[in-house]
């Protein structure tokens, strides 16, 4: 049986890390951790870019340049959005997840979907590098494995 899967492995690959504003104390430490999970798996500084948009709602736009100016292999887009009192939540995160799987169908780039999307600032915290682990390096571990993965299907 000729089985493909991706390696947790980076040689020559570039990645391009977007990041939203909004809540961003949260959002850093995704960065951190998305970085983090990059070197670990052999990326330098000069594999990484860095790209910072307003909010969560402005990902894919800017997943869409980057996707279109082919200079990565793989997108970490990264953003935290946390439920109001108001119906915007549902607005932005289903237009921010929606968007950002069709730039990456259009472009058959892997976009790893490191967006927290949570009731409270604590569910969000926890998930920014507490108890509930770190996104951000779950969202770069994914991109780096289907990375890898589109590079054997070809
Ligand atoms: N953007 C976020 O990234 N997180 C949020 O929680 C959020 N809330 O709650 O409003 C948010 N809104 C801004 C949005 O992403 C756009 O930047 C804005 O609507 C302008 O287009």
């Amino acid at each position: 049986m000729n089985t493909s899967e991706g390696q947790l492995v980076i040689r020559d690959e570039r990645f391009c890390i977007i990041a939203a504003r909004f809540n961003e104390t949260i959002v850093e430490r995704l960065v951190d951790g998305a970085v983090d999970a990059l070197k670990r798996h052999g990326a330098d500084d000069t594999q990484i870019e860095l790209v910072r948009v307003p909010g969560a709602m402005e990902l894919p736009l800017a997943a869409q340049s980057v996707a279109k100016s082919r200079r990565c292999d793989g997108i970490i887009a990264l953003g935290t959005v946390i439920r109001g009192a108001t119906p915007h939540f549902d607005y932005v995160c289903g237009e921010c997840a929606s968007g950002l799987t069709r730039v990456s169908l259009q472009f058959e780039l892997p976009i790893g979907f490191g967006v927290l999307t949570t009731d409270t600032i604590e569910q969000a915290l926890e998930r920014s590098g507490t108890k509930a682990g770190n996104k951000g390096v779950d969202a770069a571990l994914t991109t780096i494995e289907m990375v890898s993965l589109l590079r054997q299907l070809g």
